[in-house]
């Protein structure tokens, strides 16, 4: 895949273009079948399969008092996009002045003119432009001016329920990680630098953890213990991770901190990426160390069980 910043930087030998836009927070099932859509298009037509995106997040720019926790940063957005086989993505850089675009402006200006669409692929709820004016009614119009094709594409459902990033949100943050995770299609992943801890856990309970910096823009699943898979340099280790304000040493911050089992490098500073792979239980004040202790022996059984579940078939059980 190839990736652009910005609207100067691309190729102008573009073949009859199938193109999709979106902000794609967390690469989800909807935002999949839009990319599998515009794949399917491409090919038809031999052309080129583009998805353009936006960054920061439009709600960070337009809404900055709305405290909206992303479910992944850019890097990871570009990342899941390249897997699904998209050919090149187009991130615009999303300032007050872009976001003042009309949706006919946009259209024929950067649509028609720059990258002469040829197919345009939306979700079902797809709307842009200043003033959200380009609902599917105006970019089927459009189309039907400009002579370019647009594909709406049906909503997603699991377990009766349409999938979206704000509702992936709210999964996670309660704690339903195995929902997030089928809306996914992957494991939900935080990620972030390895910072100094407390310095408890090795030498007081014999279970060393690596502190995540969880950031105030970041979404943090509810505080608990999760069975996870945790990758530090491109390598894949089996721990456990807890989310939570260590009641038990009358905590008052906020911590994620993974043991990683069989592990003993040094990673500070080092950024990490933890998959959650099933919810093992709330976080509890226990009357001792030795009694946390006595529950994290267990949690660390029942993490091993549950990522070996999942490696066999591929979903938590
Ligand atoms: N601290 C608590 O006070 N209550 C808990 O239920 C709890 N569960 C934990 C589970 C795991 C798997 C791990 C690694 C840590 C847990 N802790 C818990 C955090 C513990 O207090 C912390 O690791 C030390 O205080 C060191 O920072
Ligand atoms: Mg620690």
């Amino acid at each position: 895949m190839i990736f652009v910043k910005g609207l100067k930087d691309i190729p102008s030998n573009l073949k009859s273009p199938s193109i999709t836009i979106g902000n794609f927070d967390g690469v989800h099932l909807g935002h999949q079948a839009l990319f599998k859509k515009t794949i399917e298009c491409a090919r038809l037509q031999e052309g080129d399969s583009i998805a353009i995106t936006f960054h920061p997040h439009p709600i960070r720019v337009l809404r900055p008092e709305i405290p909206l926790k992303l479910i992944c940063d850019l890097e990871q957005k570009i990342e899941w996009i390249s897997e699904q086989g998209i050919d090149i993505l187009v991130c615009i850089p999303f300032t007050k002045k872009f976001a003042s675009t009309s949706a006919t402006n946009f259209v024929k200006d950067i649509l028609v003119e720059k990258l002469k669409v040829s197919n345009l692929i939306v979700g079902y709820d797809y709307s842009f432009g200043r003033n959200r004016e380009g609902n599917i009614n105006f970019l089927k119009a459009q189309g039907a001016l400009y002579h370019f094709n647009v594909h709406v594409v049906s909503p997603v459902v699991v377990d009766s329920l349409i999938v979206s990033s704000t509702l992936i949100r709210e999964l996670v943050s309660e704690g339903k990680i195995e929902v997030a995770f089928k809306m996914l299609g992957r494991p939900f992943e935080l990620k972030g630098e390895v910072v100094e801890g407390a310095r408890r856990g090795g030498p007081l309970l014999g279970f060393p953890t690596a502190n995540i910096l969880v950031r105030e823009d970041q979404l943090c699943p509810k505080v608990g213990v999760y069975a996870v898979i945790v990758n530090v340099e491109c390598k894949e280790y089996e721990g456990v991770l807890n989310v939570g304000y260590n009641p038990t040493f009358g905590g008052e911050q906020l911590s994620a901190e993974v043991h990683i089992f069989d592990f003993s490098q040094d990673i500070y500073g080092k950024i990490i990426r933890i998959k959650l792979i099933k919810r093992l239980r709330d976080e509890k004040k226990f009357s001792s160390p030795k009694a946390l202790i006595n529950q994290i022996q267990k949690d660390i059984l029942n993490a091993k069980m549950a990522i070996s579940n999942f490696l066999k078939c591929g979903k938590p059980l």
